[in-house]
């Protein structure tokens, strides 16, 4: 599968800003989307404290986005695609070669399914459960939690492993035989149990070794260093002048 086609510079592309958490699992999945499709020079990270509950103020939902998360990609003319599914579409059309949401209809469809399941199955129900079942984001952003629908959410999370597991035991990727958005959410979805403190259940080894080579690769590993600002350049010494005669 190509990366990219030939016409398409990414240096070209006008930049673009995305309102993020360094270390969330949302963002982590756009910034592992980035990695993958060569777009980190193109983009430009504005930090959103979610501990202040910045996302939650009505500045942010009038204006970022109306369900209060991140991430949230900003266009150059100002146009706003929040929802880490649209963003990564969005990343990857860019080339006209998608390689994380699939070229064929079957792979669109294959991936869009396993995508939304790692959604539904795993990364929202361990969110769910953060948010319920324990401090969360603090009281001052906490202000409804229902700890037995989070600790069900987590129940649901588990069996979601094993669900996942059971695939990984037959393919080397969660849908099919490429590495796609799918993979990316589950890794999302394992990036918030580690966050929780919710660990993969050691009957799904399929799913253990999975995450553990996710874990090497370079957009993965690198993915929270990917906004940190460069070192400050150290200006080179003046020339030395002789003032001897
Ligand atoms: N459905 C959204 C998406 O896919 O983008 C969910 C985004 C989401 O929940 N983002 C988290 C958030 O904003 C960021 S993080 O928890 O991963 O850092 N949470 C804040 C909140 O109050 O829900």
């Amino acid at each position: 599968m190509t990366s990219s086609t030939a016409e398409y510079d990414v240096t070209m592309l006008p930049m673009m800003k995305i309102y993020d958490f360094p270390r969330g699992p949302y963002p982590a999945r756009i910034r592992i989307a980035l990695a993958e499709k060569n777009l980190q020079s193109r983009v430009r990270f504005e930090m959103v404290d979610l501990y202040k509950g910045d996302h939650k103020k009505p500045d942010f939902l009038s204006t970022k986005n109306y369900s209060g998360t991140v991430p949230v990609l900003e266009l150059d003319d100002g146009t706003l695609i929040a929802e880490c599914t649209a963003i990564t579409e969005y990343l990857d059309a860019l080339d006209g070669a998608p390689t994380l949401t699939g070229q064929t209809p079957r792979e669109k469809g294959l991936i869009h399914m396993m995508n939304k399941r790692a959604e539904l199955e795993l990364l929202d129900a361990i969110s769910v459960y953060f948010h319920h079942a324990t401090p969360g984001l603090g009281p001052d952003v906490e202000i409804y939690q229902n700890a037995e629908w989070g600790l069900r959410q987590r129940d649901k999370a588990l069996r979601g492993m094993h669900y996942f597991d059971a695939f990984l035991k037959k393919q080397k990727f969660v849908a099919g035989a490429f590495f796609s958005m799918a993979d990316i959410t589950v890794i999302g979805g394992l990036i918030f149990a580690g966050i929780v403190n919710l660990p993969v259940p050691a009957a799904c080894e399929a799913l253990q070794a999975w995450y553990a080579s996710m874990q090497e690769r370079p957009s993965v590993k690198n993915r929270v260093t990917m906004s940190e600002p460069p070192p400050p350049r150290i200006p080179a010494a003046p020339p030395s002048i002789s003032i001897l005669p």
